[in-house]
This record gives structure tokens, C-alpha cells and sequence, in this order.
């Protein structure tokens, strides 16, 4: 029988990589997307044209029942959000709808579709390393305490509970990913990976002398998003649902990956193209990120394929390829 996925967020990175990885596993694969005539939906039709798209949104439950009735999932997986951290200061209350009730909306939509089978839906929730915050152990575990530091954060913790609350009050299959940073020549240009990427290949063209950046000594965990949408499939075909974290147990600074992007195009000297401006600081940084995955790793049998500099150059190549065929070299 084919299996049928419906994801929320299909325009964004994970949700591209998701949906091909579903589609090379045989699914049928349903993807919503939000608002009338959104950009972004020749860019999945693209990756994807399989992906049959739907429309809805996370604040609209009644699109979500919609979506459900019309694509008859047997796994949803909730990678929606506004999930741009520095901008949910700015956004606080409609990060807090979107990224957190957002997620009520749609397991009580499931809850409402499903009725007395409340077993034929198995949930993903893309919850986030954020949410450890002021970080109260190191590495950090499915058992550390939640300590969010910045609106996105909450809403994530809002969202992370609800799923295991839906879980343990009506016996749903949902599952939780705490999903440690992950990247890819899909990330957004916000990011500060791809923002380094773009700037990197620009400036090794000679289109571009400058990056402003703000905190050059944070440090994350960072994987690849090919790797991370693997670990969410594994979870859903669990017996049981449950809580993983996702990331590789390295972390490095950004100043790191300023290091090793630069050197890969030939620029050693990079400190003089890179500017620290403070409008690009936060109101709060987290702690010292650093996800300890051994869970994942027995249970799920997964582990990241992609190193740190793998991923740093694959980025960089792509940025390049890109910049070049935009220029006609
Ligand atoms: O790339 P970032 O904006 O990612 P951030 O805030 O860690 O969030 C990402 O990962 C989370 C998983 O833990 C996700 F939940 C979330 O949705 C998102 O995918 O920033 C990374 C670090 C920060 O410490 C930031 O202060 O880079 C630092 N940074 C330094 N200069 C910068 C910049 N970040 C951005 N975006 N832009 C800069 O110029």
C-alpha cells in the first residue's frame, strides 16, 4: 500500500529535502503551503513536481481539517514555523502563534480527522535545540531542562509539550525531534551559514568586499538537513512514539566557519572583509549548544553522514555555482 505524508512547511529546506526522501521511498507526498499565489511554490514545483501541494495555514484550523480530509495521511510532519530566531524579538506574539499554537492547531486537527482511530496519524513535530537555552547540562539530552532564551524558544516549548501531551492524554503516535542547527545550499539567506556562503563566493569573485556579522565566537552544533530529515522519517516508523535529539555532539564558532569557507576559496586573510555590526547581536544568545544524539543513534540507528567541513565547502561550492551561472561565467 502506498503510504501517504502530508508535511507543513514543504517550501522550506526541510521541507524540500523531506519530500524527495519520502518520494524516493515510494509515498505519496502532500505538502501545504500557505497563501494565495505564494512565490515559493515554483521553487517546490521545481524540486519536486510531485508533491502535490495544498493550501492552508497553521492559525487556520479549519484548512488544516481540510488538508487532512483531502490528502489522508498516514504521517503528518509539522516542520511550519517562523523560524527565524533574531526576528521573534521583533515578532514575539505572531512567532508565538505560529511556531507554538500552531502546533495545537494541527495535533487537535489530527485529533478531530482521526476520532476513534486516533493511532492511524503518526505526528512529527520539528521542535529545536532553542529550547535549551541557558543551557542547564552539557552535552544536552532529551532529559535536560528546558530553558528557552528568546520568543522562538517559548514557542517551541509550547509546541514540544503539546506534542508529548498529545501523546500521553490520547495515546497519538507523536513524536518530537530536537533538532540541533542544520544547514544546506537550501538554507535561507538569514542564516548566518548561508549569509557567510553567499558572501564567501561574492567576494572570492570579486562582486562583494564586505560581511557584516554579529557575534563571531557563538558556537553551535551544526549538521546537514539531508542528514537531519532522515532522523524524522526514522522516528515515525518507530512502534512507539518518543523524543529524540538530533546533532552531530561537535561544535564549532561561526568564527570557525568563517575560517574554513574563506580557506576553501583561497582568501586566508579573511578578518578584513569581516565586520562586526551590533545590529546583528541578540537581545540574548544561547549558551554553549551541544546536543548529545546517543539515543538517536540506538534507537533510530541513525548517525549524520556529513562532517563539519563537508559541510562548510558543500555550501560554498554552491554558493559559487550559483553566483557564476547568475553572472554568465
Ligand atoms: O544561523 P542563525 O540565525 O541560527 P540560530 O539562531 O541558531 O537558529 C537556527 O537553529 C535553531 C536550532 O537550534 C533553529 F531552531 C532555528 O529555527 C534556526 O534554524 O544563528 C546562529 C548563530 C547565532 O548565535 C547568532 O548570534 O550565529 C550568530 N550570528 C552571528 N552573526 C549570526 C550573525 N546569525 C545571523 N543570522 N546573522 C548574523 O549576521
Amino acid at each position: 500500500m502506498t503510504k501517504r505524508a502530508l508535511i507543513t512547511g514543504v517550501t522550506g529546506q526541510d521541507g524540500m529535502y523531506l519530500s524527495r526522501l519520502l518520494l524516493s521511498k515510494g509515498y505519496e507526498v502532500y505538502g501545504l503551503v500557505r497563501g494565495q499565489n505564494n512565490p515559493k511554490i515554483p521553487v517546490i514545483n521545481e524540486w519536486a513536481p510531485e508533491v502535490k501541494i495544498l493550501t492552508g495555514d497553521l492559525l487556520d484550523q479549519s484548512s488544516l481539517l481540510r488538508a487532512l480530509n483531502s490528502s489522508k495521511p498516514d504521517e503528518v510532519y509539522n516542520l511550519g514555523a517562523i523560524s527565524f530566531v533574531a526576528y521573534s524579538w521583533e515578532n514575539a506574539q505572531l512567532t508565538s502563534q505560529v511556531t507554538g499554537l500552531g502546533v495545537l492547531n494541527i495535533l487537535e486537527a489530527i485529533r478531530l480527522y482521526a476520532g476513534d482511530d486516533i493511532g492511524k496519524v503518526r505526528f512529527y513535530q520539528a521542535s529545536s535545540s532553542e529550547m535549551f537555552g541557558r543551557v542547564q547540562e552539557v552535552p544536552q539530552k532529551e532529559t535536560t531542562l528546558l530553558w528557552p532564551r528568546s520568543p522562538y524558544g517559548v514557542a517551541k516549548v509550547f509546541g514540544h509539550y503539546m506534542t508529548i501531551n498529545y501523546r500521553e492524554s490520547y495515546g497519538m503516535h507523536a513524536s518530537s525531534g530536537v533538532l540541533f542547527n542544520h544547514e544546506s545550499p537550501l538554507r535561507g539567506p538569514e542564516f548566518v551559514t548561508r549569509k557567510i556562503s553567499v558572501a564567501v563566493a561574492r567576494i572570492a569573485l570579486g562582486l562583494q568586499d564586505q560581511l557584516s556579522l554579529g557575534n563571531l565566537d557563538a558556537k553551535r552544533d551544526w549538521g546537514f538537513a539531508g542528514d537531519y530529515v532522515e532522523a524524522m522519517w526514522r522516528m515515525l516508523q518507530q512502534d512507539e512514539a518518543d523524543d529524540y535529539v538530533i546533532s552531530t555532539g561537535e561544535t564549532y564558532s561561526v568564527r570557525q566557519y568563517l575560517d574554513i569557507a574563506f580557506n576553501h576559496v583561497g582568501i586566508a586573510d579573511w578578518e578584513k572583509h569581516v565586520f562586526q555590526d551590533p545590529q546583528f547581536f541578540r537581545p540574548a544568545e544561547v549558551d554553549l549548544l551541544i546536543g548529545d544524539s546517543t539515543k538517536a543513534r540506538e534507537t533510530l540507528g541513525w548517525k549524520p553522514a556529513v562532517s563539519f567541513e563537508e559541510l562548510v565547502t558543500m555550501m560554498v561550492d554552491a554558493d559559487m555555482a550559483r553566483e557564476k551561472s547568475a553572472q554568465g561565467k
